[in-house]
């Protein structure tokens, strides 16, 4: 079992990577940041890389701090959705620099390497508290990279009670050398954004319909000031509740 836990919230629609060339123009008002954190070496940049490039690094290389802009389609192709994803540094020198990222992340990647327990066993230990303190509303995703090496070192009910303890909204493992579930991942993230997104759209809508109609405690009616000028009337602002 390698997809074994995935939140109501993390499904739903598709989401197709759009190529850069031939762009229509995106929703502004659908933009979101992603933000991958893990320890150093679990493949974060690599399962980056594996997503926007679709080729996999041949060399190691530490990252201090790495941004990608990518653009979405729905499959009803009525909206494009902008989706900043942040690659941070494992290494403990940058740590300072990776604390920065954490700030207004719409979902965070949390990462581990199947091939090294010890990861795993930091996701309760390092990161979700340092998640917990800088963005403790943020959905987690918790992902196992390197699915495609001959020895796993955690088990799936290990992954699975880690994933429990920390409330994560899924967790989904992946290769990125094989390119396996990796857009099944980043289709996952998507949707945790994107129904979020669309679920508090749909509550302001209704409590703007509510003001509307004068349905607030204490709110009978809804008045224009009787002193308003016609100058003044284009101001909506001003207005009594009586
Ligand atoms: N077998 C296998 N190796 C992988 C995979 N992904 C990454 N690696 C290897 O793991 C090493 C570390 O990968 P990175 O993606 O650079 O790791 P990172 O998490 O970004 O590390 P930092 O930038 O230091 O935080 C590299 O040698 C990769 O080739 C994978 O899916 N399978
Ligand atoms: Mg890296």
């Amino acid at each position: 079992m390698d997809k074994f836990y995935v939140d109501p919230i993390a499904s739903g629609g598709k989401f197709r990577l759009l190529e850069q060339s031939d762009l229509p123009t995106p929703d502004p008002d659908l933009q979101f940041k992603i933000v991958i954190v893990g320890d150093s070496g679990c493949g974060k940049t690599s399962l980056l890389s594996s997503y926007i490039r679709g080729s996999f690094p041949t060399e190691y290389e530490p990252t201090i701090f790495e941004n990608h802009r990518a653009f979405l389609q729905d499959s009803t192709k009525q909206h494009i959705l902008t989706v900043d994803l942040w690659d941070t540094a494992g290494q403990e020198d940058y740590e300072r620099l990776r604390r920065l990222s954490y700030q207004d992340s719409n979902l965070i990647i949390l990462a581990y390497s199947l091939a090294a327990k010890d990861s795993l066993l930091n996701i309760p230990e390092v990161w979700a508290p340092e998640i917990l303190g800088f963005c403790d509303k943020t959905p987690i995703v918790l992902v196992g990279l390197k699915s495609d090496v001959a020895k796993k070192q955690v088990t799936p009910a290990e992954a699975y009670n880690v994933a429990k303890s920390i409330g994560a909204v899924a967790h989904i493992e992946c290769s990125a050398k094989q390119m396996y579930n990796v857009d099944q991942l980043f289709n996952s993230c998507v949707n945790v954004v994107y129904n979020k997104h669309q679920a508090a759209s749909r509550e302001t809508a209704r409590d703007s319909k509510r003001f509307s109609k004068g349905h607030f405690r204490g709110a009978s009616a809804v008045h224009a000031a009787p002193s308003m000028s016609s100058k003044d009337s284009r101001d909506d602002s001003c207005c009594t509740i009586v």
